[in-house]
């Protein structure tokens, strides 16, 4: 057994998301999301679930904190639920909603509990997709004035914001593979929506900075993809490079460096002419950052989309074992690689669990993006997690997944990243988007009957390893 120490002011937390959580979403003034209209489209989302209900944390704030509170959490990351606060997605205030993240924020500062405020986690005001979503760049706009109403509101006590969770998803999952919503499967519209969300990124950062204190922190959240070609063949390479630069530097060149790579130009050009880029747009997304967020679960394996493999295309991005006998899949937003997929182990994603790539990933972003320092904002694995008559849940395989990746984190800090923090997905158990309520991520059991929270092993596990700011592997 070997003790790994973390540094001194390393920062430890866990995450959740609105629309996974709250419920409540047609109380005091909240208008529909796209996550509402796409849970009630038939098909969209596994049983039928909704996020109607949720874990009810809208109703069961106090609670909630005392919990983290129980566990020792230092910091909290959430995101705020853009219909609640501004239900038509422009325009009027909705005080009520507002009044509800106050209070969550300054029970979290009662409990010194740190906040980590996500501003956009895919919950979009319908009336906003209405006009075209993430395509339009009016979106990025409305994103900007969202940001500075609650900069106004919660500026004084969230030491750091966050703009978006995972644009990648936004856009490629949203608007390529149409299997989160809104739920369209158009290439070109997908690039579009991936350059406004990097405009609204970056517009709502100078919107934030406008009204907040100069030491409030300024970050994005960005699930990087570590993609591995399938094999050493000179056409997989071209995959691998061809897939890094379509879903991780399309946001962290425009974004740390101030332009999209020109090979992601040149070798879209067949699917978009990216006119949708205006004068003025880098600078505009070239915004100074205080924290990079990275989001990691798995890695990924591609191969370029050769006429034999495409003979076996689903069509469809599967990343779940059950499939793999479908073949190869397209990754989400271009025809020309796939996806392919990997041995296991496996998590209850399907996603195979592979800590040394998590290592490699932040290595490879210290090294190319140098300066910014990096924090975990979400890891964590799902698992078919059960109520035991002993009134415990015990879940060895998240206790071992979580171990296993904390490693991972602890051997690139000793490479030289600048990791900061570690928060783990998630608190409790919650709606998992396409999956519904099938997939649990918690540490903390949620009984969707009852509504009764239950901490399984690996929430006291995590709390020791809080307490020691050390793992043991
Ligand atoms: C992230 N993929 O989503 C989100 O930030 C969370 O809200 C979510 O619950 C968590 O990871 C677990 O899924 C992702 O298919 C969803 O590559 C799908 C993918 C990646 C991230």
């Amino acid at each position: 057994m070997t003790r790994l120490q973390f540094p001194d002011q390393f920062v430890w937390g866990s995450a959740t998301a609105a629309f996974q959580i709250e419920g409540a979403t047609k109380e005091d003034g909240r208008a529909p999301s796209i996550w509402d209209t796409f849970c009630a489209e038939p098909g969209r989302v596994r049983d039928g679930d909704t996020g109607d209900v949720a874990c009810d944390h809208y109703h069961r704030l106090a609670e909630d904190l005392d919990l983290m509170s129980e566990l020792g959490l230092p910091s909290y990351r959430f995101s705020v639920s853009w219909p609640r606060v501004i239900p038509a997605g422009s325009g009027a205030v909705n005080q009520a909603g507002l009044d509800f993240y106050s209070r969550l924020v300054d029970g979290l500062l009662e409990r010194n509990i740190s906040p980590l405020v996500t501003l956009y986690h895919w919950d979009l005001p319908q009336p906003l997709q209405d006009a075209g979503g993430w395509t339009s760049r009016e979106t990025a706009e409305r994103f900007a004035e969202y940001a500075e109403v609650l900069g106004r509101s919660l500026g004084d006590r969230v030491p750091t914001f966050t703009t978006l969770n995972e644009p990648w998803c936004s856009a490629f999952l949203g608007y390529a593979s149409g299997v989160h919503a809104p739920g369209l499967t158009d290439n070109a519209l997908a690039l579009t929506a991936a350059h406004h969300l990097n405009l609204g990124h970056g517009l709502a950062v100078q919107a934030l900075r406008s009204v907040v204190p100069a030491r409030t922190q300024m970050s994005i959240t960005l699930n990087l993809a570590q993609v591995y070609p399938a094999t050493d063949s000179a056409e997989d390479e071209w995959a691998a490079r061809h897939v890094d630069a379509i879903s991780n530097r399309i946001f962290l060149d425009p974004i740390l460096q101030g332009q999209y790579p020109a090979e992601l130009l040149t070798d879209t050009a067949h699917i978009t002419d990216w006119s949708f880029i205006a004068d003025g747009d880098a600078a505009a997304i070239h915004q100074p950052l205080d924290l990079l967020g990275i989001n990691f679960y798995t890695p990924s394996s591609v191969a370029k989309a050769t006429e034999e493999i495409r003979a076996q295309v689903t069509g469809r991005w599967v990343n779940d074992p059950s499939q793999a006998d479908a073949g190869p899949s397209s990754y989400p937003g271009t025809d020309l690689a796939f996806s392919i997929p990997q041995p296991g182990p496996y998590t209850d994603m399907g996603w195979p669990i592979r800590p040394q790539a998590f290592t490699e990933l932040l290595l490879r972003v210290h090294k190319d993006y140098p300066g910014v320092p990096l924090a975990i904002t979400e890891n964590g694995c799902a698992y078919a997690d059960v109520l035991s008559a002993d009134g415990a849940v015990h879940d060895p395989e998240r206790i071992d997944y979580v171990a296993k990746h904390l490693a991972a984190v602890h051997a690139a800090i000793e490479g030289g990243a600048d990791v900061r923090g570690y928060y783990l997905w998630s608190l409790m158990d919650n709606f998992e988007w396409a999956w519904g309520y099938s997939k649990r991520f918690g540490m903390v059991h949620v009984d969707y009957d009852t509504l009764v929270r239950t901490p399984k092993d690996s929430a006291r596990w995590f709390s020791s390893v809080i307490a020691d700011n050390a793992v043991t592997v």
